[in-house]
């Protein structure tokens, strides 16, 4: 494929190339990236591309639906199965319009949403002021607590009586610790919301039974399929079989037109590659060795949000260093380590230049990247840090990043 390419548009393919190359050349810690295997690539830029697909499977708008047909019920069926719910549906183009969809599967416009603000970490979609979401909704938003770091799930309820809404959603982007989704459950119904759930960021680790599951407390769980789940750019959402109906029409013809069949394919590659021994071994592996960084790093005097992680990311509260999260992530990357800039809870500085750093291990465990490695990538984040700088020690680390990259190279059924 890519030789057609080569030939046709010479600039993009060299583009490509480049970034592939950068894509192994670095260490890619940004929580929700990874690499999907070679199995997924193919299937998400096969001939589904040209296919529309309008409705669902044995109810299209539009003929020659033979074989799509066929594909999203096993992707569905194989959805259902990890994530052991009653439901999926594996259209939504992302995470973003899975969560609008599953508001406007049980929701009306005004009523009251409760979400994790933007600040505390969570997602735009949550109800965040500059999102739609806050437009349409009327959204009361929740945070962390500010001494510790994680949730005060008494101040949630407290909240939610105090605001009675219809929906209070649980899951974040840059949550270290692990989420007691039971307990959001029993909230919700104790004030009669319901409970949406946005697992994104964990999906991965909850169909390898290492993160507690939503499914069972949540009206409605959406997650992005990419992150640490490992499959093609997408949105998923899975839930009791009583919202079935109002999910997919929600979805279709509610939010969006023609599904995205070739994604809807590598969804359903990626669900069998969930499903196996080697990703379970896989999502451990990414607990492990964000808990080796964490420790390491608190060796270095960094200061985590929350004191560590339980799961794939971790948040660096940066003031102690004398450095905004911004600067840190741009020396990083030119030493090849790439993370994000992040608001930490409570954050006193603006978005755009906050005091945190959020980073993750999904991608270098994929690389088959153990403990011994985030002990190297420690020393690095403390070198960069302690001379941020002195680009003579930045390029120094950089050369260690590639030499590093070198012994764990993408592993060539990951690479496309
Ligand atoms: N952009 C995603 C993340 O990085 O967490 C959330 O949508």
């Amino acid at each position: 494929m890519l030789s057609a390419l080569e030939k046709y548009d010479p600039q993009i393919y060299e583009l490509l190339t480049q970034e592939k190359a950068r894509q192994s050349g670095s260490l890619r810690l940004i929580p929700s990236e990874n690499y999907v295997s070679k199995a997924v690539m193919q299937a998400s830029g096969s001939c589904l591309t040209n296919k529309y697909a309008e409705g669902y499977p044995n109810k299209r708008y539009y003929e020659g639906q033979q074989v799509t047909d066929l594909i999203e019920s096993i992707a569905i069926l194989r959805a259902k199965k990890v994530f052991k719910a009653e439901h999926a549906n594996v259209q939504s183009y992302s995470g973003s319009v899975a969560n609008l969809a599953a508001y406007a599967a049980l929701l009306e416009p005004g009523d009251t949403i409760m979400g994790l603000s933007l600040p505390n970490g969570g997602h735009l979609t949550h109800g965040w002021k500059v999102s739609q979401t806050s437009k349409i909704y009327n959204s009361v938003q929740y945070g962390v607590d500010p001494a510790t770091g994680v949730f005060d799930y008494n101040k949630i309820e407290e909240l939610a009586k105090k605001i009675k809404p219809k929906m209070i959603i649980s899951g974040a982007t840059a949550y270290p610790r692990e989420i007691d989704f039971e307990k959001f459950g029993e909230i919700a119904k104790s004030v009669g919301a319901y409970h949406l759930s946005d697992t994104a960021h964990i999906s991965g680790l909850i169909v390898a039974g290492i993160h507690q599951s939503p499914v069972p407390f949540a009206d409605i769980v959406s997650t992005t399929t990419h992150k640490t789940l490992r499959g093609p750019r997408g949105g998923m959402l899975l839930c009791k079989a009583d919202h079935a109906a109002k999910v997919d029409k929600a979805v279709f013809p509610g939010l969006q037109g023609g599904p995205h069949m070739h994604t809807i394919t590598g969804i359903a590659v990626a669900m069998a590659e969930a499903d196996t021994p080697e990703f379970v071994e896989y999502a451990k592996q990414i607990v492990k060795n964000s808990k080796r960084l964490a420790e390491k790093l608190l060796e270095y005097g960094f200061d985590l949000v929350s004191g560590g992680t339980d799961n794939h990311l971790l948040l660096i509260d940066l003031r102690n260093k004398g450095v905004t999260g911004k600067k840190y992530a741009k020396a990083l990357d030119r030493a090849k380590i790439v993370s994000n800039y992040n608001t930490i809870p409570g954050d006193p500085a603006p978005p755009f230049n906050p005091s945190g750093l959020r980073m993750g291990t999904p991608s270098v465990t994929t690389r088959g990247m153990k403990e011994e490695q985030m002990d190297c990538i420690a020393d690095y984040m403390k070198r960069i840090v302690e001379n941020i700088d002195n680009e003579t020690v930045i390029e120094d680390v950089g050369k260690e990043v590639l030499l590093l990259c070198s012994q764990f190279p993408v592993p060539d059924h990951f690479i496309a």
